[in-house]
């Protein structure tokens, strides 16, 4: 639908950077200067065809993960304690639909169809975040997800809101805002479960145990594996490493799990006297590489239910479709 308001050619690809290569290189220059002058870049802006490339990739991952993301929690609504419950983690999966669809609209802004990006997923072309290959298998999993897996998102979505893309920046402020009341859902389950009886409470530990490690992997490899990161940097769509933001969240939560009296499963966890950061064991990269390779625990079950809902679903769109075929020839008529 975005794609439509571009300057776009005839196979409604964009291509204004086909002008040859000492123009390419004044225009590059001048695309970097307004990088580094803090300017947005807009859609109908020139920009090389690396970074739309780079921001379509990242932006469209990012609604992938909001998407299949509904899932594991969408697993818990008819099983949650009370309707207090219920209404939040309603509204909170609903909130990460919506995640999904600003964040398709804005990856459609840069010239590649919404079509084109869902079949990128159904099809397994295209990367979602491997946190969401793990099970729900308690209802501690959904105060640990509020807690530590919006909690790693946010941490790596508040430096998004100034990434220099206008239509990402922008989306990411209305998300950041409905992730903050997600950790806090999150977290407050977690208080209660861990003030609750002695059952509740190693419920609450199981759960973060299992959790604690894929979260830190949520923040991508460690920056000497990171293939993205200079440019992504250069360009001002990243702002902080990979490393740098997983030693945010580590030293964000560890006061948080002592709060509730939880231990994190890191026997190597301690605060360095001479950096004042927290100190963390080591990553089990190869788990994180099996997730990404599509053998996690639930790939292929999150596949297999995007995949089901797209085709149920598709009478919807021929519906939508047909009726905005009859608008148009009524507004024609
Ligand atoms: N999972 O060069 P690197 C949410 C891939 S939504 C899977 O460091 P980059 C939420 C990476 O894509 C959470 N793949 O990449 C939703 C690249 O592969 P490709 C999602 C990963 O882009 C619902 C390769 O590894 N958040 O929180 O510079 C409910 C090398 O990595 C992962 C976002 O998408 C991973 N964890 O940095 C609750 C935020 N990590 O593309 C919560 C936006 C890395 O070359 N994205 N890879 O095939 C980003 O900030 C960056 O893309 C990343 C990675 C930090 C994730």
């Amino acid at each position: 639908m975005y794609t439509q308001a571009l300057n776009a050619t005839a196979d409604a690809t964009p291509r204004p950077n086909a002008k040859g290569p000492v123009e390419d290189a004044a225009l590059a220059a001048r695309f970097q200067e307004r990088v580094d002058a803090e300017e947005r870049i807009e859609p109908n802006d020139w920009m090389p065809e690396a970074y739309r490339k780079t921001l379509t990739r990242q932006i469209s991952q990012h609604a992938h993960s909001e998407i299949v993301g509904m899932l594991p929690e969408g697993n818990w609504i008819t099983r949650t304690p009370s309707l207090r419950r219920k209404a939040a983690l309603l509204a909170k999966v609903q909130d990460e639909c919506g995640h999904g669809l600003y964040l398709y609209a804005a990856a459609e802004t840069l010239g590649t169809a919404r079509e084109e990006l869902v079949d990128q997923l159904l099809s397994g072309r295209a990367k979602y975040s491997s946190i969401f290959n793990y099970p729900t298998l308690t209802w501690a999993d959904i105060g640990a997800i509020g807690w530590l897996v919006d909690g790693a998102a946010i941490m790596n979505q508040i430096p998004l809101c100034r990434c220099s893309y206008g239509p990402y920046a922008r989306a990411m402020i209305r998300v950041c805002k409905e992730e903050s009341f997600h950790q806090r859902q999150g977290y407050e389950i977690m208080v209660t479960l861990a003030r609750g009886a002695p059952e509740q409470k190693a419920m609450a530990q199981d759960a973060l145990n299992r959790w604690w490690w894929p979260c830190l992997m949520m923040f991508g490899p460690p920056d000497g594996d990171s293939q993205h990161s200079d440019t992504s940097t250069k360009w001002k769509i990243k702002r902080f490493s990979n490393d740098e933001l997983r030693q945010k969240f580590v030293d964000a939560t560890v006061p948080q799990a002592r709060f509730i009296d939880l231990t994190l499963p890191d026997p190597d966890l301690r605060l360095n006297p001479e950096t004042g950061h927290w100190d963390y064991g080591t990553i089990d990269w190869s788990e994180f590489k099996q997730v990404l390779a599509g053998n996690g625990p639930c790939n292929r079950d999150r596949l297999a239910a995007r995949r089901k809902a797209h085709d149920d679903g598709a009478w919807v769109r021929e519906a939508a479709l047909a009726f905005a075929a009859k608008r148009r020839a009524r507004a024609a008529a």
